[in-house]
């Protein structure tokens, strides 16, 4: 029988933070999961170094399922963004080897392919309502079908969302950098450049927004409401995922679309908002909840009540985790959309992939497990970088939600 024999952690910073994990057999089989969680990546790696890996040693890479029951019952100490990351790795390297040992691409042994491609919308923002036109205008010229549109608040220095160049990188500083917030601001605002984005280009994509849990239950209400006839493919994150309540609230004002989940890590954690129809696209992801196994699971929930996926795939996520999220795309009957931001060059030197984009659409070719190749040499060319995400505060100086 084949076992685990090593399992390794690699922290790197190649173009922006990763934290890799990769497992190998006593055949010589490797596979890869990612480990990354934007600005506590080494929580993660000790989790999975100091806590994990002695584990793992000497037990069958097959036993997928048993091995995810084993880290997460076995613990005592349940879910969270950095046990759940750490399990996931574990998981998707698994499926990788599993892939790799039967020749097939992890798509077929998840059921093989529900659609030809993938979906996904891209990230189109700016400064100003004309610039945000722009970055429209490219996005929808390079022929994608959905695009999100964000923009900065006039008179208040920096938001989410907003790129500066060609990536987005919100962790962006060595100490959080504080950015101010008004939300009476964004909500006389958002909806006049949603609205400018709809005048100019009419119905020809997908239009999505990301509210980044900025708003009260009664306030996304009145903005769900406002653009109603902007026809948006969702509202996402409208409030703080952990007051679920808030999702009943909004649903009864507004029949704007909600999206939620990508800081949410567990099945238990989107349950209710699922059995209770209060969300119409879960975005939880690979590599934050669980890894392929416990992302199947909330997925399949969620088709019972014909809500869709539209898993989280910003730049902080590695190339891994977007080759695994298109394995699982690709294969689940009810997909609605996968976030897409490129990774810069230096990411794609130490991650070599074979997913590819064509009209908006993502696709992979049929190499065994993942399709991802991990560049240990190139990776020791960049080492970790600290930084964190941004902290906002409103204009009176209290903290808000970022
Ligand atoms: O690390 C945080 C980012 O992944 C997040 O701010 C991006 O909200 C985000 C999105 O929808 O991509
Ligand atoms: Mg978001």
């Amino acid at each position: 029988m084949s076992t685990i024999e090593r399992a390794e952690v690699f922290v790197a910073s190649p173009g922006r933070n990763f934290v890799t994990l990769r497992i190998t057999t006593s055949d010589g089989v490797t596979g890869l999961g990612d480990a990354t969680l934007n600005g506590r990546e080494l929580a993660v790696a000790s989790y999975l170094r100091d806590h994990v890996v002695p584990l793992l040693i000497g037990r069958d890479p097959a036993r997928i399922e048993d091995i995810w029951q084993f880290l997460y019952r076995g613990a005592y100490w349940r879910r969270g963004p950095v046990t759940m990351t750490a399990i996931a790795a574990v998981d998707v390297a698994l499926w990788d080897i599993k892939g790799r040992v039967a020749g097939l691409p992890v798509y077929q042994l998840l059921g093989g392919r529900s659609r030809d491609a993938v979906m996904v919308y891209a990230h189109a923002s700016g400064t100003d309502v004309p610039s945000l036109l722009d970055d429209v205008a490219k996005f929808r010229d390079l022929g994608y079908q959905a695009i999100r549109a964000q923009t900065g608040v006039p008179g208040l220095g920096g938001s989410y969302g907003v790129r500066k160049g060609e990536v987005y990188e919100p962790a962006n500083s060595n100490l959080p950098d504080e950015q101010p917030w008004s939300t009476e601001a964004y909500l006389d605002f958002a909806p006049t450049y949603l609205r400018a984005v709809r005048e100019k280009f009419g119905s020809a994509f997908h239009l999505l927004h990301d509210v980044h849990h900025r708003l009260t239950p009664i306030e996304a209400a009145r903005f769900g409401k406002s653009v109603e006839d902007l026809r948006l493919f969702w509202m996402e994150d409208p409030t703080p995922a952990e007051n679920q309540e808030a999702f009943r609230l909004i649903r009864q004002h507004t029949t704007t679309p909600i999206a939620t989940g990508e800081i949410l890590n567990s099945i238990w954690d989107v349950k209710d908002l699922i059995t209770e129809q209060l969300i119409d696209y879960v975005r939880t992801t690979v590599v934050h909840a669980g890894g392929i196994t416990h992302l199947r699971r909330i997925f399949d929930l969620a088709a019972l009540y014909q809500v869709r996926t539209g898993s989280h795939g910003a730049t902080d996520l590695s190339p891994i985790s977007l080759a695994a999220a298109v394995h699982v795309d690709l294969t689940v009957p009810n997909f609605g959309i996968q976030e897409y931001m490129p990774h810069v060059e230096q990411t794609m030197q130490v991650f070599r992939t074979n997913v590819t984009l064509e009209n908006g659409m993502l696709d992979l070719s049929d190499e065994p497990g993942l399709g991802v190749e991990y560049d240990e040499k190139a990776a020791e060319r960049y080492p970790y970088d600290p930084k964190y995400l941004p902290v906002a505060r409103r204009l009176d100086g209290s903290v808000h939600d970022w």
